[in-house]
């Protein structure tokens, strides 16, 4: 579990940067059996390479990952990359979207661009999203390691599609996690290599913002309810300062069979005023 000083010193280095490396953010286990999940989830239900040239052909992306291994439960929820997150958002941050990104043979590099490019806000901005890119194969240059353009965040513009820039690879052993700022500029490597590149993308958001994946139509709702309750939050059965979510002045948690949500704020502020009136008498 990381330290508060770390998890400051992992912040303040995205700030800065744009991006940190978290090595040995998961261990060795962790990653294997996730990686054998990933296996077995393509093989089970026939899952192939995407059909876009963004998302590459030669790349299997699972999207709304969670329905389909408990394994995969434990990615978005991590003490060691979770708390850098929370820290650069707040702790109602969100699960924007949550997907595999395995990069076979052959695939080409995926063009320059960052995640939030078609938010209409201008840049540079606060951070909006945080994307953690977790590493479940060595990530070499040579077999697709992400590439990036280091403290491109601060940039005035988004990269131009299609256009070439001057990157570094962001090398890192498997089990290591990049998280960055998704303004920064970046994209997958080319796989010139033999082997399969293995990897998530596990991006946050603010609690204030639309979700890249809709989580709470796309996961089944007794999937969802057995979840933990932090999974369930960050996948939106929460409100945002007790105010931005709620279904009839509820915490939509309650659908979930939780008893307590949260109360809306202006139910809370009624509730803190007759308790100060009640503490004056
Ligand atoms: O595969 C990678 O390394 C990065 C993928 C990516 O940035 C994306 O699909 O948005």
């Amino acid at each position: 579990m990381l330290t508060d000083a770390q998890v400051h010193a992992y912040a303040a280095e995205i700030s800065d940067n744009g991006f940190a490396i978290i090595e040995n953010a998961a261990s060795r286990e962790l990653v294997e059996g996730l990686k054998a999940a990933l296996e077995r989830t393509e093989r089970e239900h026939g899952l192939g390479p995407a059909r876009t040239s963004f998302e590459g052909f030669k790349t299997v992306r699972i999207n709304n990952l969670l329905t389909y291994d408990e394994l995969f439960w434990e990615v978005p929820l991590h003490e060691n990359v979770l708390p850098v997150v929370e820290r650069m958002l707040d702790h109602e941050c969100l699960l924007s979207s949550f997907c595999s990104l395995v990069l076979g043979p052959g695939q080409e590099a995926q063009p320059i661009h960052e995640d939030t490019q078609l938010i209409p806000l201008p840049r540079p901005h606060i951070p909006i999203t945080i994307n953690a890119i977790w590493a479940l194969s060595d990530f070499r240059e040579d077999n697709g390691a992400t590439r990036i353009v280091p403290a491109s965040h601060k940039y005035l513009s988004a990269p131009e599609y299609g256009k070439e820039y001057d990157t570094v690879a962001a090398t890192m052993k498997a089990g290591s996690v990049m998280l960055f700022d998704s303004a920064l500029w970046h994209g997958g490597g080319a796989n010139t290599s033999e082997a399969r590149r293995f990897a998530f993308s596990c991006a946050y958001c603010w609690g204030w913002m639309r979700q890249q994946e809709n989580l709470q139509l796309g996961i089944p709702r007794e999937t969802a309810r057995r979840f933990p309750r932090r999974l369930q939050e960050l996948c939106g059965y929460s409100v945002y300062r007790g105010q931005f979510g709620h279904i009839d002045n509820h915490d939509p948690i309650e659908l979930l069979g939780r008893e307590r949500g949260k109360r809306m704020v202006w139910e809370a502020t009624d509730a803190k005023k007759a308790k100060m009136a009640e503490a004056k008498e």
